[in-house]
């Protein structure tokens, strides 16, 4: 069972024809994107304390698009997030004191301070550790999916979903077209959402793919893809809930292409200098945008868009106040093996 996530409502699906509940769902988009922002920043401050073993890498500008597809997810559906996706784990249901926990090097984080930040997962929760940004992460989802059919659990027309996450230079890792094929030719309720932030570290799109467009790539594998405007928060819950829903129905494998901009670098320790002015004026910040938009629409004021980052921080600062009291690793408290002990009651106690 998904644990609900910290004092956030849970997520329910729009009726298409309840403007009351579409309206619901934009404004719980909107408040994981901003918790998402919220909490990347505050890593950020935390690593600058030196209190943040490693780098910090954040998912600034990719909060609609990685939001969205964590929320549109269910109890029992897999999801394999990448390093810019807080927005997704967090509405898929991973805890801000883990993070906090993993982040800071914490003995009761899930990775037992034993690591960097960016393998933490929840396999009770189906999200996946992730191995690597380059594309590991889709054959786990399909090795996943298979094993549910092998269980006899993949049938009917209202499927678990596993949902892969990757970027536009992850899309050239040939492991990432080995899975890809194979969830084509198994006809796997897979969903890959692909967010083209433009630039692969710091290589742009014209020198890592020459296609027109990384959606036409479907088309080669045999099945359905779509593209939208990952700074536009609408349009990316249209274009996922339009991918999930169709997996669940047995459409097989589904991509959704987002174009966006990283608004930050690859990590903490790239100023991203190789991205111009002008490519950067081609861009919005989502979370403005969606913040104006629901402005204007009336769906929030400016006070409640104030306290959606007040609501944040309070929380974070919470988790990072309780992180603080716990303790280090210590190798002479630890039995080190290769292996994570699944139960983590053992380390808490
Ligand atoms: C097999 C492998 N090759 C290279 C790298 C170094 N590397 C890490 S992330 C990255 C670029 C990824 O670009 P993209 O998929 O577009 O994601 P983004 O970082 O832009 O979100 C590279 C080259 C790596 N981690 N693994």
């Amino acid at each position: 069972m998904k644990p609900q996530p910290q004092k956030l409502p849970s997520i329910a699906s729009p009726k298409a024809s309840d403007p009351a509940s579409i309206n619901d769902l934009r404004v719980r988009h909107l408040r994981w994107m901003i918790l998402a922002r919220a909490l990347d920043d505050r890593m950020c401050k935390l690593k600058a304390q030196n209190l943040v073993p490693g780098s910090v890498f954040t998912g600034r500008g990719q909060e609609a698009f990685s939001a969205a597809g964590g929320m549109l997810l269910r109890p029992g559906d897999v999801f394999a997030p990448l390093i810019r996706d807080q927005a997704g784990r967090l509405a898929f249901g991973e805890t801000i004191i883990d993070v906090v926990r993993t982040c800071m090097g914490k003995r009761t984080s899930s990775m037992r301070g034993r690591d960097g930040n960016i393998h933490r997962g929840n396999i009770d929760l189906g999200l996946l550790p992730m191995i690597s940004h380059l594309g590991a992460m889709v054959s786990v989802v399909v090795g996943m999916l298979m094993a549910r059919r092998f269980q006899g659990k993949l049938v009917g027309n209202d499927l678990c979903v596993g949902m892969a996450s990757i970027g536009d230079g992850g899309m050239n890792a040939g492991a990432l077209h080995e899975a890809v094929n194979a969830a084509a030719v198994e006809k796997l309720p897979m969903v890959l959402l692909v967010a083209n932030n433009q630039v692969a570290y710091s290589t742009f799109n014209d020198r890592t793919y020459a296609c027109k467009d990384l959606v036409d790539r479907a088309a080669g594998y045999g099945f359905n893809g779509q593209s939208c405007d990952g700074t536009d928060a609408a349009a990316c819950l249209a274009a996922i809930g339009d991918a999930v829903a169709r997996a669940r129905r047995g459409e097989g494998p589904q991509m959704v292409v987002a174009t966006l901009l990283r608004l930050a670098g690859h990590g903490l320790h790239d100023p991203a200098d190789y991205i111009t002015p002008e490519l950067k004026s081609r861009f919005g910040d989502c979370i403005q945008l969606d913040s104006n938009t629901l402005k204007i629409q009336g769906v929030l004021s400016e006070q409640d868009i104030e306290r959606l980052w007040e609501d944040a921080r309070t929380l974070i600062s919470a988790a990072v106040e309780q992180a603080q009291t716990e303790p280090d690793p210590d190798p002479g408290q630890e039995t080190w093996n290769a292996y994570a002990e699944p139960d983590l009651k053992k380390v808490r106690t």
